[in-house]
């Protein structure tokens, strides 16, 4: 067995163990369904779903997409078919996957978390629930993810009604994210994922009017990697939990700068749009990176980065 082979991959996010650290991003891989002629799916660490709510909702108006120099914007507005239609139509799909499914909930109120909680905790198949705190998108999206309090209380809620791993992803669209990764693991998170994308407003001067339809949206993508760094860095230094980086990942390169940055885990987001084998090659070019630093898993370069 060659050094890259013998390379551990694997890790623990509270009880879900995961053979590989690359999962996908929410609302950039579709349902899930649409990467299978790329690539075996099964390889991957962990598959996020796009954002369910528990009713129905028809998204933004368009255009709800745009590039910018390094990257993505976007307005989507959370449009899906609601909890009862996805787990009748959906679900029963995502289940042949064979890679670990987390499913991606918000709620319009805090209950909402709760009710989603305990829907998908009844249904076979799910390996965690991502809580999306931070959709910069829709009316009070950002609300469960910019005061400690609020975010506590929604994590308390969700815990009540599951045993499953329940990972918080938290806004960048803050002064500090600390006290509210705090917060969310104090009401039982056992992971954070960090960052969603970050609010910014896309203009077409000729027209004199914004490019989105709904003005405003999140920025994605290789220029957003720096900001999410900081952040994991700062996270990684202030919780017990593991950090799931987000944010422009689209080479192994990217991935082991979170790494050492100190995530655990990393999600390719944006990537996925532009090239669709982006999470399978960067997992395969991983095992080679972490032996050429002399670690035999990943475990050992976790939060290794020296800082000033
Ligand atoms: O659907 C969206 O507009 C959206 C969501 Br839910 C999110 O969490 N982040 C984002 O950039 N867009």
């Amino acid at each position: 067995m060659t050094a890259t082979q013998a390379v551990d991959l694997s890790l623990r996010i509270g009880s879900l163990e995961l053979q590989n650290p690359v999962g996908t991003a929410s609302g950039t891989y579709g349902k899930g369904l649409e990467f299978q002629p790329f690539y075996e799916v099964a390889r991957l660490g962990y598959v996020v779903v796009k954002t369910i709510t528990t009713e129905a909702r028809a998204g933004n108006p368009p255009p709800r997409l745009c590039e910018i120099p390094g990257g993505l914007m976007n307005s989507i507005g959370l449009p899906n078919p609601g909890v009862d239609a996805y787990i009748e139509t959906v679900l029963p799909k995502l289940r042949t996957l064979g890679a670990p499914l987390v499913i991606n909930i918000a709620g319009h109120d805090i209950a909402d978390f709760a009710i989603l909680a305990r829907r998908f905790a009844a249904e076979e198949g799910i390996d965690a629930l991502e809580l999306n705190m931070s959709c910069p998108n829709v009316s009070g999206g950002l609300d469960y993810s910019t005061d400690p309090k609020v975010a506590k209380e929604v994590l308390v809620r969700a815990r009540a009604e599951t045993d499953l791993p329940l990972i918080a992803k938290l806004s960048p669209n803050v002064t500090d994210i600390r006290p509210i990764a705090e917060a969310a693991v104090a009401g039982g998170a056992d992971a954070i994922s960090a960052i969603n994308t970050i609010v910014g407003m896309p203009v077409d001067w000729r027209k004199r009017r914004p490019i989105l339809g709904r003005g405003f949206g999140g920025i994605s993508g290789p220029c957003i990697k720096p900001v999410a760094l900081r952040m994991v860095r700062m996270l990684y230094e202030t919780v017990d939990v593991p950090i799931i980086g987000i944010g422009g990942i689209e080479t192994a390169d990217d991935a082991m700068e979170f790494f050492v940055a100190g995530a655990s885990a990393i999600q390719v987001g944006t990537a996925n749009y532009y090239r669709p084998t982006a999470a399978i090659e960067l997992l395969e070019g991983l095992p080679e990176r972490i032996a050429s630093l002399g670690a035999t898993s990943l475990q050992e370069v976790i939060g290794t980065l020296e800082m000033p």
